[in-house]
């Protein structure tokens, strides 16, 4: 989930709202995603600048911002808006777009295909029930609750519940929340488990019951409420706090959980660590520095232009060695 608002201890929050506006205008509408990525690239770059941008010309100075933005950083500067994203604000099928890819399920496609039926808002998604798949009922039925941001306090609870549990199973078992919350966000959007099991390395055979079993035990104990999609190493779903000492209800809330291979370890806790931008830009180095990097391995790139034996790695800060890297605590991993 990276539609967050810019946080307000962030000078530059306005410019970054406004690029994230335009970055999702550009993913959800147009599906541009080169264009996405480029906005939300340089919203990244400035929420990491200390000191408020007082003109085009400062911002051009920081990695990412070219003459567009820059103009685009002017122009509010000067009038306090962005003369294309009141025409995009004025065309109410953008806006219908926008409104129903906040779905979890609802991408770009499906919601231009439920606008372009005459859906124009959540409450009309509400009155067509048999246009949804599975993920996308359960999407709606808790749109309210995945709006909302989870505290940390409560990301704390979670994170007590579930390791609890997955320890009860196997001891074995190591289970990391990952995500924003690993990078000491004060709140998420979801919860991410890493997750993995020394039976299970990637020369082995496949081994989905582990995954499996931790859905079943989370769901048996009543946290795990529903389930979007679960695959031999990934799970989508939904999960809540037991009821207050009140007898008051919490909210739903959505968790990921990755298994993944017991040597891959680290390659795995760095990608699920993020942030996406910052993983984006950290491939890209890797590519500079001859080298491919993603959530299983990196590898040299050789001659042939195919990807040699993956490096031995017993630590994330091995990973930023062999880049050539300063090695960045997870907080200060934002882009
Ligand atoms: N990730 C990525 N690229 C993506 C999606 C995810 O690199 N397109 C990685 C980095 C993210 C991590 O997976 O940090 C978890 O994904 P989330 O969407 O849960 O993002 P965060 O946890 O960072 O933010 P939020 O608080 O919105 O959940
Ligand atoms: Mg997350
Ligand atoms: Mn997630």
């Amino acid at each position: 989930m990276s539609k967050r608002k810019a946080e307000t201890d962030n000078p530059n929050a306005d410019f970054c709202d406004f690029l994230m506006e335009l970055a999702n205008y550009e993913k959800n509408v147009s599906r541009a995603m080169h264009k996405y990525n480029a906005y939300r690239k340089a919203a990244g770059e400035l929420a990491k600048h200390p000191v408020k941008i007082t003109s085009g010309a400062e911002a051009k100075k920081i990695e990412g911002i070219g003459d567009k933005i820059a103009k685009k950083i002017d122009e509010f500067i000067k009038t306090g808006k962005l003369q294309k994203l009141e025409k995009i604000r004025a065309d109410d099928s953008n806006m219908a777009i926008n409104e129903l890819t906040k779905v979890t399920g609802i991408g770009p496609a499906a919601a231009q295909k439920f606008v372009a039926e005459g859906i124009m808002s959540i409450e009309d998604l509400r009155k067509h029930p048999g246009k949804l798949n599975h993920h996308q009922t359960i999407g709606l039925k808790h749109f309210e609750d995945f709006e909302k941001r989870i505290p940390r306090e409560e990301m704390i609870k979670l994170q007590d519940v579930a390791i609890k549990e997955i320890q009860k199973i196997d001891k074995d078992y190591n289970a990391k929340v990952c995500g924003s919350f690993r990078r000491g966000a004060p709140s998420s959007g979801d919860i991410d488990i890493l997750l993995c099991h020394p039976e299970f390395i990637s020369t082995g055979k496949k081994m989905p019951n582990l995954l499996h079993d931790v859905v079943k035990k989370l769901e048996h104990v009543g946290f795990v409420t529903d389930t979007l999609s679960l695959g031999d190493s990934k799970f989508m779903g939904v999960c809540r706090l037991p009821k207050g000492q009140d007898g008051s209800e919490n909210c739903f809330r959505r968790i990921d959980i990755r298994i993944i291979p017991y040597d891959q370890y680290y390659c795995a806790l760095l990608y699920f660590t993020g942030s996406d931008v910052f993983n984006k830009n950290m491939r890209q180095v890797a590519i500079d520095q001859g080298f491919t990097l993603n959530e299983y391995s990196l590898r040299p790139m050789g001659s042939t232009g195919m990807p040699g034996e993956p490096l031995p790695i017993s630590s994330e800060e091995d990973i930023f060695d062999y880049l050539g890297m300063d090695f960045k605590e997870p907080k200060d991993r934002i882009a």
